[in-house]
C-alpha cells in the first residue's frame, strides 16, 4: 500500500469512528413546565413525544418543579445544565427571575426557547405564544359577559402564580377591554398558584367576600376546575358562572353540573409539538431566531417571528355543553 493510499484508509476509518452508529447521540430537549401534575402540560408533553418520534433523533426530558415558583424552576434549569442537555423549552413561572440561569445555559451552548409562559428576551432565543394575547384576554371577558346576559354583575379573576408571565399579560388584556363589556364589574384578582387546593380556597374567599359575585374568570386550567368545584360545593350553580381557560377533559363534568357554561383553550398537544420542533430546528442550525425568520414546525406548517422574536399559534376555541364531550377525548 502506498503511503497515500494508507492515509486515505486510516482517515476514512477515523471518520467512521467519529461518526459512530446512526442516531447514537440523540438531541436532548428538556420540556420544562411550570409544575408537574398539571393536565395541560401533560398534554403538551404528548405533543413533544409526537414531535420527537417524527424527528427521529430526539430524546425528550419532561421536567418541572412541584410548586409554581421561579426558585424551584431555577433548580431544575441548573440540573439540566449539569446534565448537558442540548435544548431547554420552558414555560416560565417568572419572566425575569429565570434570566440569569437561562443565560448561563445559553453560554454553555444550550438552545433556550420559551413557550406558553414567556421569559424576557435576554433569557431566550424566541418565545412561542399559544395564541394572540389580546384575543385571549378579550375572549375571557366576553365569556363572562355572555354568561351574565342582560344582568350586570361582580366578576373576579382567579389566576395562577402572581408572577406567571402569560396570566399577567392576559389579565392586562382583559382590563383593556373591560370598557366594551358594560355588564362586567371586575372586583378582584386572586392567585391560586396553579395548585388545586389553594385555588379552591381562594374561590371560597371570593364567594365569602362578594355576595353579588356572578362570574369567576380563571385563565388557568388548574384554577378553573378548582373554582367550578368550589362553586358546586357551595351550592351556587346558576348564581356564579365559572369561565376562563380549561381542558375539555377536566371541565366536561363541571359543564354538565352547570357550574361552567362555557370556557376556551387552544390545543396543548399542538403547542408542545411545536415547541419541540422549534427547539430542534434552532439547535440543528436549520433555523435562526431573528425577526421575520420563518421556522418550520412539521405538521403545523411554519411560524414567523415578530420584532421581539415571538410568534403566536392558533385562535382559542370555545367549549360548551354542545362540544365538550367530543374534545374531552383528545385533551
Ligand atoms: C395552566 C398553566 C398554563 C396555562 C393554562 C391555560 O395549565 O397556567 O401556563 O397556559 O393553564
Amino acid at each position: 500500500m502506498t503511503l497515500f493510499k494508507k492515509l486515505i484508509v486510516t482517515t476514512a476509518a477515523a471518520i467512521a469512528l467519529m461518526a459512530g452508529p446512526a442516531n447514537a447521540e440523540a438531541v436532548k430537549i428538556a420540556l420544562v413546565v411550570k409544575t408537574l401534575g398539571n393536565g395541560f402540560f401533560d398534554a403538551a408533553h404528548k405533543g413533544a413525544q409526537e414531535a420527537a418520534k417524527e424527528l427521529g433523533d430526539v430524546e425528550i426530558i419532561y421536567t418541572g418543579p412541584t410548586t409554581s415558583t421561579a426558585e424551584a424552576q431555577i433548580d431544575v434549569i441548573n440540573s439540566l445544565i449539569a446534565q448537558k442537555v442540548d435544548a431547554i423549552a420552558i414555560s416560565a413561572n417568572d419572566k425575569d427571575a429565570l434570566v440569569p440561569a437561562l443565560k448561563k445555559a445559553m453560554q454553555r451552548g444550550i438552545t433556550v426557547i420559551s413557550w406558553d409562559s414567556g421569559v424576557a428576551p435576554e433569557g431566550r432565543l424566541m418565545h412561542l405564544n399559544p395564541s394572540s394575547n389580546p384575543l385571549i384576554g378579550n375572549m375571557c371577558v366576553k365569556l363572562a359577559s355572555d354568561g351574565l346576559g342582560s344582568e350586570k354583575g361582580d366578576v373576579a379573576i382567579l389566576s395562577a402564580a402572581s408572577t406567571a408571565t402569560n396570566q399577567n399579560i392576559w389579565i392586562e388584556e382583559m382590563k383593556k377591554v373591560l370598557p366594551n363589556y358594560a355588564n362586567v364589574n371586575l372586583v378582584d384578582t386572586v392567585y391560586g398558584d396553579d395548585l388545586a387546593d389553594k385555588s379552591y380556597r381562594e374561590t371560597q374567599g371570593l364567594i365569602a367576600k362578594y355576595p353579588n359575585l356572578k362570574a369567576i374568570i380563571a385563565p388557568t386550567s388548574v384554577g378553573i376546575v378548582a373554582a367550578a368545584q368550589a362553586v358546586e360545593d357551595a351550592g351556587l350553580v346558576g348564581k356564579v358562572n365559572v369561565t376562563g381557560l380549561g381542558l375539555p377533559s377536566e371541565m366536561a363534568g363541571h359543564v354538565k353540573a352547570g357550574s361552567s357554561k362555557a370556557f376556551a383553550i387552544w390545543n396543548p398537544i399542538d403547542l408542545g409539538y411545536s415547541a419541540t420542533y422549534i427547539a430542534y430546528e434552532l439547535k440543528a442550525g436549520k433555523a435562526e431566531a431573528k425577526p421575520d425568520a420563518e421556522i418550520s414546525i412539521g405538521r403545523m406548517g411554519k411560524i414567523k417571528l415578530d420584532a421581539n422574536n415571538e410568534a403566536a399559534m392558533a385562535d382559542p376555541f370555545v367549549y360548551d355543553a354542545g362540544n365538550v364531550d367530543e374534545f374531552a377525548k383528545i385533551f
